[in-house]
């Protein structure tokens, strides 16, 4: 443990589940109620504005009603006493990472509580609905959209994310299926820099052959118990 200085954890739908935010394949998923193509590209964007902004307005409002669980609080507790660089990637879209207190995180996903300005894109925090055509209040275009990164859009801040990846002894990867790219390549990076890797999941994933070892149960049991040893 004491060779660990730098950590580097990707968090998914999976570390919200026990907070009553639905994941997005399995049973009762997201994409279960919609087809991907339909709400989570440009082009659905672009083709039925209503149904993408109003897919995201019901997911805005049931943050309203979601609190953080165990695992978001234990790893703002691992940010705030760990000594060395720590790195919480998220590929979602909530603020509970935040709301339990953690500081180091970056949403390579968007945010749910942000609205981006397709023509000057500036970004105003957003907490309501966002009808289509609603004014920017930078530069007044009916231009803004659910500040999010959809299916061929890039993720945010991947350079950071590289050095980060590049910097790490540890990956911990929590609560995803390992379905999305880049971040589900992000393992094999992680670990063809020397860095450790260990995987927390309720169930195998389909990346769990490239971690070094996997522990399966909930989000809300394995994370405290791992953030304990880590501070030990
Ligand atoms: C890009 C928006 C390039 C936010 C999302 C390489 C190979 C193959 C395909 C590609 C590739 N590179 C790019 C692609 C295409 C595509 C892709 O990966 N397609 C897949 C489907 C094959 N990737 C992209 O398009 C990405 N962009 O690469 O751009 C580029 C280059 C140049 C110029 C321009 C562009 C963009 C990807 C982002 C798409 N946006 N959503 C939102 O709506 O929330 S993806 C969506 O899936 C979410 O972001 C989500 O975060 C992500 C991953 O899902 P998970 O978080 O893993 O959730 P899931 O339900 O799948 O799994 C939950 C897990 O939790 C399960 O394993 C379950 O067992 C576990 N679990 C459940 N309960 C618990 C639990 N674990 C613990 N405790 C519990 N209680």
């Amino acid at each position: 443990m004491s060779k660990i200085r730098n950590i580097v954890i990707l968090t998914g739908a999976g570390i919200s589940a026990e907070s009553g935010l639905a994941t997005f394949r399995g049973p009762g998923g997201l994409w279960e109620g919609h087809r991907v193509e339909d709400v989570c590209t440009p082009e659905a964007l672009a083709h039925d504005p209503e149904l993408v902004h109003g897919f995201y307005d019901a997911r805005r409002a049931a943050l309203a009603t979601a609190a953080p669980n165990a695992a978001h609080v234990a790893l703002a507790r691992l940010d705030a006493e760990w000594p060395g660089d720590l790195l919480i990637v998220t590929q979602n879209v909530d603020d509970l990472h935040e709301r339990a207190g953690a500081t180091r995180v970056l949403h390579m996903h968007g945010e749910l509580r942000s609205a981006l300005c397709a023509l000057c894109g500036v970004r105003t925090e957003w907490s309501d609905d966002l009808p289509p055509g609603e004014p920017c209040p930078n530069c007044d275009a009916p231009a803004l959209r659910p500040d999010i990164v959809f299916f061929g859009e890039m993720p945010y801040q991947m350079e950071r994310i590289e050095q980060a990846l590049a910097d790490a002894d540890l990956f911990v990867s929590i609560g995803t299926s390992g379905a999305v790219y880049p971040a589900a390549g992000f393992v094999q990076g992680a670990r063809a820099y020397g860095a450790d890797t260990l995987e927390l999941n309720l169930e195998a994933s389909a990346g769990s052959a490239y971690f070094a070892a996997t522990r399966l149960g909930p989000a809300s049991k394995l994370v405290p118990e791992w953030v304990d040893a880590m501070l030990a």
